[in-house]
């Protein structure tokens, strides 16, 4: 009931800093289109990476040295995979425990950021290109407040320029473009990525740009090769944006969206890395790239430890919009005192000087990389469990309906 509600946004409120924070660039993106870019699997080791003597994104890698790159970056999904992505970007809130809030809690209350931004008069829309009931994203956009979602049916998709879940992302960012085109602005554009999906196929040749890896899994070694695809993709993506005239009004934020290779794997990357794959490599594992390009805003590393559920503040306050009245569990990326920190779906929490990981109740020193007496992360692990603890009980108890009738909280 709205009581439930009370005690979460107290927590919200108390959590120092959680609300209404504001970074140093609030506003720094007022009016822009946003482009957001859901990279599949694509974990943050590969930036910069090597195989064969080949970089594996170079197209990324030159793009975040004119962006801010968030280097120590987390996904915090569990089995809702790039729906639960989808979920913690519009609204600052974790998935599931247990399945995809996509499917069991698609008609819920939400607050979600298409929603909002469409009261400032943005266009929000979604584009991939799998049919629309993947992870019942047809219903769930709806409660989200997407105005459109230009699925499978809209693409001309044929088996020439489609491999595995659907449309190849090359044909899928070239087809995007009128459709981009026609949109009201300002828009906020979600794009998301499908070819560099487990079990990482290509079927042409032409789509085949760089050797595999040779650890003698093949899943590790073929992921090399659907990643340098898909950094194809987002290359051309950019050009053609350009081209069209789109670049110069338009912030493009662009992340991966959940790991591409699971803990089955952990011999071959180890053999990679050259070192015994333990829980804290695992947790290490989980950084995604994020990436927030803004056209003529220089470079910069941001060092920060985040994770997705603070994309929704910072994206908001880039553009100005005060999120008032609203519980989320991020905070602003660029906001200068925010607590480093990441909590995973499992419970395993990543902060500036500790890994604790959840799976086997390590506590890690980040900076030595060595195992640690466990009371130095006893905090961290209770209160990760206490943050997905209220986020859970939002979802369950579909909270966010009495969230209007508790406009006197935020004012405390
Ligand atoms: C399916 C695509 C991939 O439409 O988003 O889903 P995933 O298996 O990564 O959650
Ligand atoms: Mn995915």
């Amino acid at each position: 009931d709205s009581d439930e509600l009370t005690e979460v946004l107290n927590y919200v409120n108390g959590q120092q800093g959680k609300m209404g924070v504001q970074g140093e660039y609030f506003g720094k993106a007022k009016g822009k289109n946003v482009v957001l870019i859901s990279l599949e699997s694509t974990q943050n080791f590969v930036i910069d990476y090597k195989v064969n003597g080949q970089e594996v994104t170079p197209f990324l890698n030159d793009l975040k040295e004119d962006s801010y790159y968030f280097s120590n970056f987390y996904h915090n999904t569990g089995q809702g995979k790039t729906s639960d992505s989808e979920f913690l970007l519009d609204n600052s809130m974790y998935g599931m425990s247990r399945g995809a809030v996509f499917t069991t809690n698609a008609n819920n209350e939400y607050n979600a950021t298409p929603e909002i931004i469409k009261e400032e008069g943005y266009t929000p829309v979604s584009f991939h290109g799998n049919n629309d009931s993947f992870w019942n994203r047809d219903i769930m956009y709806k409660s989200l407040g997407y105005d459109h979602f230009f699925s499978k049916s809209e693409y001309d998709v044929n088996e020439e320029n489609s491999v595995n879940y659907g449309l190849k992302d090359i044909p899928f960012f070239e087809q995007s473009m009128p459709m981009i085109k026609d949109l009201d602005k300002p828009y906020y554009a979600k794009f998301i990525t499908l070819t560099h999906h487990y079990p990482f196929i290509l079927n042409k040749d032409e789509d085949v740009m760089i050797d595999p890896a040779e650890t003698g899994d093949g899943t590790v070694d073929r992921y090399f090769q659907t990643m340098r695809y898909q950094d194809e993709a987002v290359k051309k993506f950019m050009e053609m944006m350009k081209e069209q005239g789109e670049y110069e009004d338009t912030i493009f934020i662009m992340y991966g969206d959940h790991y591409g290779i699971s803990d089955n794997h952990n011999r071959a990357m180890g053999d990679l890395m050259d070192k015994e794959i333990r829980t804290f490599e695992e947790a290490q594992f989980q950084e995604v790239p994020l990436i927030i390009h803004i056209p003529g805003e220089e470079g910069k590393e941001m060092k920060t430890v985040g994770s997705q559920v603070d994309l929704k503040p910072t994206i908001l306050n880039l553009l100005g919009i005060e999120s008032g009245n609203d519980v989320q569990f991020g905070v602003d990326l660029f906001a200068k005192d925010r607590e480093d920190i990441a909590i995973f779906r499992d419970g395993t929490v990543v902060t500036d000087k500790y890994v604790y990981a959840a799976k086997d109740g390590t506590c890690y020193d980040k900076e030595t990389e060595e195992e640690i007496d466990g009371e130095a992360c006893a905090p961290l692990k209770e209160q990760a469990e206490k943050e997905l603890e209220y986020s859970d009980k939002v979802v369950h108890g579909d909270l966010l309906r009495f969230l209007d009738q508790n406009q006197d909280i935020e004012e405390k």
